[in-house]
């Protein structure tokens, strides 16, 4: 019979902060697709590999650190969860929380989270509450919930979660038999490139790979806190996803892009949307706001950044199924045609 993936938690069970009686919560997540891009090694000159994490089970990268955090609030006799979210924390939180039968219960911005990941948050049961205020805001107020009443937090401040997200580290360097040079992933809350180089600075430890890659995370450039030195009130940026002002893990990704000898950097919505356009030209449909790590590639490149033959990959964080509406507003309408094949062939030039 062939192999099934067994999900990130019994993968990688010996790097990870599970026991024999923890009980595993999972959705078999991680194992996601290490694609090679001609389109942007011919670009760059780089050999660029782009990571899929639109393919986990809920379409983020979310649910590596989020069967980690429902699996530990099981075991530790939690019935309930909260998570603040600009919409795919809560989709990921929603599902395992279902999964594992706890209460979930979810904020979000009001109106600001894509139309996909609030059908996720809300079919598979969490309690949508919408704040009167942006992400920050919303985040603010699920941590005094959770310090206040009996339920566990699962954004990435809970360190089970940055500990599930390192696993994209480990399968990045598994598959391609070490580091990548670069890494290049988006930055919002600033889970997410903590984690992965905390996985690259396990492995390197552990002797699995020899050198460790530069880590660069890009932040949209009116929401870059991190670049700016300073919180953002009113972030502002098509890509919702990263629509975030006051990073959480602001200090550990600063000091992992640092310790890397990488930065963290801004890409302008322009950039981003041209990036969007050509990773979905090449079959792999990811959100706006995964696209600024290839926005940034495209930057760092461009600026003569990146040595020829370089191994670069980038972390496509999430699913662009989750908000169509920037794929369909770029195409025009279909034209319309008589049910007749000769008509189409016409229009097709055929
Ligand atoms: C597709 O869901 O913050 O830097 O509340 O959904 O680890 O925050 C999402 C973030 C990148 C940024 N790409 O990752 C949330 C949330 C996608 C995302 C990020 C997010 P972090």
């Amino acid at each position: 019979m062939a192999h099934q993936w067994r999900g990130v938690i019994e993968e990688y069970r010996e790097h990870l902060p599970v026991s024999a009686s923890t009980p595993v919560v999972t959705l078999r997540e991680g194992g996601t697709p290490l694609v090679s891009s001609d389109v942007l090694s011919e670009a760059t000159g780089c050999s660029v590999f782009l990571k899929f994490e639109g393919a986990n089970p809920t379409g983020s990268f979310k649910d590596r650190g989020m069967t980690l955090a429902i699996s530990k609030a099981v075991e530790e006799g939690s019935k309930a969860v909260v998570c603040a979210s600009t919409g795919n924390t809560s989709a990921s939180a929603a599902a395992y929380a279902g999964k594992a039968g706890l209460t979930c219960a979810v904020l979000v911005p009001a109106g600001k989270i894509a139309a996909g990941k609030m059908a996720q948050t809300l079919v598979h049961g969490a309690r949508v509450l919408e704040i009167d205020g942006n992400f920050d805001v919303a985040l603010e107020v699920a941590r005094t919930l959770a310090e206040s009443y009996p339920v566990t937090l699962v954004n990435s401040v809970n360190p089970f979660r940055i500990q599930g997200q390192k696993t994209a580290a480990f399968e990045i360097c598994d598959a391609l038999g070490r580091a990548p040079d670069y890494h290049f992933t988006p930055v919002g809350n600033a889970g997410n490139i903590t984690s992965h180089w905390l996985g690259y600075a396990e492995y390197a430890v552990g002797g699995v790979i020899g050198e460790l890659p530069v880590m660069f995370g890009f932040q949209a450039a009116g929401a870059a806190p991190i670049v700016t030195g300073r919180p953002v009130p009113n972030p502002s940026t098509i890509a919702t996803a990263i629509r975030i002002g006051n990073p959480a893990s602001w200090e550990a990704a600063g000091k992992a892009a640092a310790d890397s000898g990488g930065e963290i950097l801004a890409v302008t919505d322009r950039e981003i949307l041209r990036a969007y356009r050509m990773v979905a030209r090449q079959g792999l449909f990811a959100e706006l706001a995964s696209s600024a790590s290839v926005a940034g590639l495209l930057q760092l490149s461009a600026a003569g950044r990146l040595e020829a033959g370089a191994v670069v990959v980038c972390v496509l964080t999430g699913h662009g199924l989750k908000e169509p509406d920037w794929a369909i507003a770029g195409a025009g309408a279909p034209p319309l045609l008589p049910a007749d094949p000769a008509a189409v062939a016409a229009e097709l030039g055929l």
